[in-house]
């Protein structure tokens, strides 16, 4: 399988499925298409149908979007999501709340995995979205004990909300001890690591 993902420092959708994939243990390989500059679109025009990535490629097999590439992954390995099918409910009720939501945090806090900012896109609209976060997480890790809000095993879930504690890094959001705690087992993730240091190497945009 081929995943090709955006700029690691900057594509928050590709973290998603690369975490998932990674942690499934899956066999796969990911090439990076550098956002931002005149050939990104003609790139990614060669391998997804939608003109975004991320997208996996398994043999003839084309999905495209973070959250289906996770269920994709999810069907070669169930594990990536919680076990009880309960728990599993809640597991895609808050991944597809990310998904589909957080607009305001999403667009004034953009993911920079090694920029620091603290302070910049504070707007109203993105702490509100901020505290909603927070209230998943300490709901998720209250009932399941933590470190990873579904128990002791990262899912799809953990892999939805990865980018947010970017994010709250970058801009120096303030974070109650719950958030901290989960904010450094994401980090300290090896598939996110890996990820980190491999940023950490990319050209800053712009
Ligand atoms: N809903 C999509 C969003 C994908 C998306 O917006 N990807 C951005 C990068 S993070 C992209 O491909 N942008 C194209 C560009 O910057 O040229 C998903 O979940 O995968």
């Amino acid at each position: 399988m081929v995943l090709y993902v955006g700029s690691k420092r900057y594509s928050s959708w590709s973290l998603r499925p690369y975490l998932a994939l990674a942690q499934a243990g899956l066999d796969f390989e990911t090439r990076v298409i550098h956002l931002d500059r005149p050939t990104t679109a003609g790139e990614i025009a060669l391998v997804s149908p939608t003109g975004r990535v991320p997208v996996l490629h398994d043999g003839e097999l084309r999905i495209w979007d973070s959250l289906a590439i996770c269920e994709y992954a999810a069907e070669l390995v169930p594990a990536l999501w919680p076990a009880d099918r309960a728990q599993r409910a809640r597991a895609r009720a808050i991944s597809a709340e990310m998904h589909a939501g957080f607009a305001a945090l999403r667009t004034n806090m953009t993911m920079d995995v090694i920029g620091r900012f603290p302070g910049q896109g504070h707007v109203p609209e993105a702490l509100a979205d901020a505290r909603r976060i927070q209230a998943i997480w300490a709901d998720a890790i209250a009932a399941s004990g933590g470190p990873y809000l579904f128990g002791r095993a990262f899912t799809i879930a953990d892999a939805m909300y990865a980018p947010v504690t970017t994010r709250f890094v970058t801009y120096g959001v303030e974070v109650d001890a719950t958030a901290r705690a989960y904010i450094d087992a994401i980090t300290a993730h090896p598939a996110m690591q890996r990820w980190l240091a491999d940023a950490a190497l990319e050209p800053a945009k712009g």
